[in-house]
């Protein structure tokens, strides 16, 4: 089955390929000739995941699901959230949003923080929301070089290493894409019966 992603962020891509497996060919919005950045002005992950996926929908006409991801940290009363990407700078400079984070968490010790991701699918016309979550905790410096964006400095509960220094399989086994992923493959896998 072919099916567009709405992102153009290649580590998500091949985290979420790796998840629904073979039997699912994922293309992006640049394989259907969609140079602009998707629209992402809603104030929720929900919003903004339909506010991709349908803008996709509607130039293409094609099967697609767009995920938007936040972490919701306790301490900032669950700030970056929504605003993850652009948390320090308009772009999405990792480094500067790690920066950020550790300032304003400093001499905090309530580190509690969860990523959550809710991905938008519309197949058909029709729409369908999945929603993933991993509770975890803030350390004071960065660990580990794999993965991504707030990756460095957040460790699972139960886990005593960060997302970073995790290999992709391990960290998809834990994470909130992970789940909210598996979450849509099982929905895509029980209609294709
Ligand atoms: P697209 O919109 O092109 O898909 P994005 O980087 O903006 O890519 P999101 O909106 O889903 O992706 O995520 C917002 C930010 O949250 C992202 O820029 C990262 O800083 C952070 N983030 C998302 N998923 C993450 C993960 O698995 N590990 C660490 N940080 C993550």
């Amino acid at each position: 089955m072919n099916i567009i992603f709405a992102t153009n962020n290649a580590h998500k891509l091949s985290e979420v390929q790796a998840v629904l497996g073979d039997g699912f060919r994922l293309l992006t919005p640049r394989d259907c000739a969609i140079t602009e950045e998707l629209p992402e002005t809603q104030t929720t992950l929900e919003g903004n995941a339909r506010q991709k996926a349908r803008y996709l929908y509607n130039h293409t006409g094609h099967d697609c699901f767009a995920d938007d991801t936040g972490l919701e940290v306790e301490a900032l009363g669950g700030a970056p959230g929504v605003h993850s990407a652009r948390y320090a700078t308009d772009g999405h400079d990792f480094a500067a949003n790690n920066r950020l984070l550790l300032r304003n968490l400093e001499g905090k010790t309530d580190r509690r923080a969860r990523f959550r991701t809710v991905i938008c699918l519309i197949l058909g016309g029709e729409e369908h929301l999945f929603e993933g979550i991993v509770e975890g905790r803030i350390i004071d410096q960065e660990r580990g070089t794999a993965g991504f964006g707030y990756d460095p400095l957040f460790i699972p509960e139960g886990c005593d290493r960060t997302f970073a220094e995790m290999d992709a399989a391990t960290k998809n086994a834990l994470s909130h894409r992970g789940r909210a992923v598996r979450k849509l493959a099982d929905y895509l896998h029980s209609i294709e019966k």
